[in-house]
Parts: structure tokens; sequence; C-alpha cells
């Protein structure tokens, strides 16, 4: 019976039985009827009578034992993100970027007559726009200017497709002759060196880092030669806590390179596998800075002549074309064997990982996704294209 049958009907019983309908909760649109057991208080036409509806929550849960498809769905959102497996992480961590992505996109697309100049002009905005970057938006377009099958769609998802097909190719071609493996010593510990101006998330990825290769069965050790910020020090140690790894220290102000030594022969003593360096963002000039990190690898040489293996420099996501000449300056000066992007879910400006491949040719190791330790993952570039513009084509 529906609600209006009810109020119609002039009933005598303690009880009756109402459809109640939530508009919003409508799935492939099929409506969520519940029915829901409501007493009757006064049931004289006219009168209000109280009638407590379920909760939308307790209608979700139930409706999910009983279509399978939403099953699915609603658990997602529900459990906590460590069910999660690492491409559903690698999709939420990238909505904002594929937010704006579909918004530029489909007012791209939006304005598409024909494939004129005026087509491969805006694209190149749109790309720009995007920050894929100025270098890799020319070479883009100007490759889809000559691609026939372009020129032969016949209408805009078929168009979509050809350009989305080629920027996920592009990904996935630009790392053909990257590695973007990590380097591990035959023998004795890996050092691992984390550089990056202040604030970019170093110190956080190490705490990452240093979880994701203790799982891994790894010993680590960690070693906290940023002795020039206040804090600095804490930080890591909290993080050695909180994922069991110790962590050398030196005074507030210290030679950092005394550090990073302590830190090696520890490291040795102790038969780890890894050492983690954390390094200082900001030092009093960019000189300075360089010269410490230079002076810290030849503390590591002196002591293991094959490390460090890896110098691994985090760049913020959310600075843009700034993280771009950013590595070009710790390029120039520091051998950089990789690229950790961090904060890939606070920006729209995931994009940026092009042209950091494209311009500076460091292959990305790992992305940064969050502030929790599972928040990292190993970069790989065609998952990375599909969870990007994969959304592109099914709209
Ligand atoms: N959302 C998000 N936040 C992050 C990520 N990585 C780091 N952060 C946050 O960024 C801030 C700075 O991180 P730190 O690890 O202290 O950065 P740092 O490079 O060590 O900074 P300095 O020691 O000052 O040079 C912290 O609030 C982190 O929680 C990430 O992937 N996503
Ligand atoms: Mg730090």
């Amino acid at each position: 019976m529906g609600l209006f049958d009810f109020f119609k009907k002039k009933s005598v019983e303690e009880t009756v039985e109402v459809e109640v309908l939530y508009p919003s909760s409508w799935e492939n649109g099929v409506p969520p009827i519940k029915v829901v057991t409501v007493e009757v208080l006064q049931p004289t036409p006219g009168q209000a009578i109280d009638i407590v509806l379920p909760s939308r929550d307790t209608l979700e849960t139930e409706t999910e034992t009983e279509t399978e498809t939403e099953t699915e769905t609603e658990t997602e959102t529900e459990t906590e993100t460590e069910t999660e497996d690492a491409s559903q992480k690698l999709d939420s961590g990238l909505t904002k970027t594929k937010k704006t992505w579909s918004e530029r996109w489909n007012s791209f697309m939006a304005n598409f007559r024909s494939v004129d100049e005026d087509f491969f002009d805006d694209l190149e905005e749109t790309l720009i726009g995007a920050d894929v970057g100025a270098q890799t938006a020319i070479q883009l377009t100007e490759e889809l200017r000559d691609e026939v099958k372009l020129k032969n769609a016949k209408n805009k998802q078929e168009i979509s497709k050809v350009i989305v097909d080629k920027l996920v190719e592009l990904y996935r071609s630009q790392g053909i002759d990257e590695d973007a493996s990590m380097h591990f010593a035959e023998q004795g510990p890996t050092v691992i060196l984390l550089v990056g101006v202040n604030g970019v998330g170093k110190t956080t990825t190490i705490g990452k880092l240093s979880a994701y290769y203790k799982n891994a069965g790894k010993k680590v050790v960690l070693a906290a030669a940023d002795t020039f910020r206040a804090g600095a020090t804490e930080q890591l140690v909290a993080w050695g806590e909180r994922n069991d790894v110790p962590v050398v220290t030196g005074a507030a102000k210290a030679d950092p390179a005394s550090v990073v030594f302590d830190g090696v022969k520890t490291a040795i003593d102790t038969e780890a596998d890894i050492l983690f360096v954390d390094t200082a963002g900001r030092l009093q000039n960019n000189v300075n800075l360089m010269q410490e990190l230079a002076k810290m690898k030849r503390v590591i040489t002196r002591e293991l002549p094959n490390e460090p293996q890896e110098v691994l420099l985090a760049l913020d996501a959310t600075t843009g074309q700034n993280a771009v000449q950013q590595a070009k300056l710790f390029k120039d000066s520091t051998d950089v064997t990789g690229i950790i992007l961090t904060k890939l879910d606070g920006t729209a400006k995931g994009g940026i990982i092009l042209p950091i491949r494209n311009e500076l040719h460091l292959p990305v190791k790992w992305v940064g996704l969050g502030e929790k330790v599972t928040d990292i993952q190993p970069f790989e570039a065609n998952d990375f294209a599909k969870s990007l513009f994969g959304s592109l084509l099914t709209e």
C-alpha cells in the first residue's frame, strides 16, 4: 500500500506496512522501494502521525545485500581504505586531477565542430591548461595533425578515443627507455638519500617507504640528517617509532654529514638492508644545500663505494610547473636517480608528471597519494594514464 492509500484507508489496525521511496538513491533507474511497518497512533484522517523512517544508511546497507552490483561500490566507501587495492587507491588519489581533466575535456569537446586549425589550437590550449607542459602539448598536437585516424573519425566519441589513445601511448612510450626500478646493493646496506626543497614530503616519504620495505622483509635504518630545522629529527624519530625501525640522530645544528656517517656505520654494524637518509629542505641558501648534499654523498661513498644507490628527489605535485624548475636545479647539482611525486591526492595538477618525464628525462619512481603510511605506490605509467584518461572515454 502507498502512503496516500494508507491515509485514505480508515484503518483500525495497530500497525500498517507502507512503501517508502528515497529518490536520491535510485540506482540504474530502479527505485529503492522499502517496506516499513508504521505504528498507527491515531488512525483518523487528517490527524498527524509520526512515521519513523529508516535512515538512508540503513536503507543502503540493506539494499546492498539485495543487489550484487551495489554491494561492491557501497563496501568501498564504507570500509577503510586499507582494503582498497592499488589501482583503487591510485584512482581515488587522482580524483582532483581527473575531475579537472574531464571538465576541460568536456568543454573542449562541447566546442567541437570539425577537425580544423581551430580544433588543433583548442586542443593545444586544453593540454597546456591541464599541466602536461607546453612541449608535450605541442608534440602531441603535431602528431595528431598527421593522424589519419583523426581525420576519418566521424563523431565526437571517435575523436575523443583517438586523442586519448594517443595520450595513453605517450605515457607508455616515454617509459620505455626509463628505468623506474629501485636499485639495491648486491652486498651490504643500500643507501637511499631523500632530497628536495622544504615541505615537499621527504620525511613523510621516508616514513612510508620504511614501512613498505620493512613489510617486504628488509631491515631498515633511518638517519636524521636534517639537523637544520628544529623538530625535523623528532619528526623522523616519530616515524621510526611508528614503524619500529631504528633512527640514528645527531644534536641540533650538528654537521649533517656526521649523522650520515653514524647512520652508515650503524647500517653496516647491524647488517641492515636499507639506510634511508632524511636531508634538510632549506639551509642558508641553495648553494649551501647542494654543497651539503655533495658532502653527505662523499661520506657515504668513502664507507660504501657503490652507495648511495638512489638519490630520490621529492617534488610536490601541487606546485605544478614550479616542481619542474626545482627538479632542474637539483638535477644540475646532484646525481638524482629518480623522482617521488608527492601530494598527488591534493592537486588537480597531476598532469605535471608528463613534463617531468618528458623534459627532465628523470624517471618518476614513486607517487605519494596521501598522508597515511600506506599512501605511496611505485609509479606505473600505464596504470596512471588509464586512471587519468580512462573515464574520458566512457563519459
Ligand atoms: N596530502 C598529502 N600530503 C602529504 C603527502 N606527502 C607529504 N604530505 C604532507 O606534507 C607536509 C610536509 O611533509 P614533510 O614530510 O614534513 O616534508 P619535508 O620535505 O620533509 O619538509 P622539510 O623537512 O621542512 O624540508 C606534511 O604535512 C605531510 O603530511 C602526500 O602524498 N599527500
Ligand atoms: Mg623533513
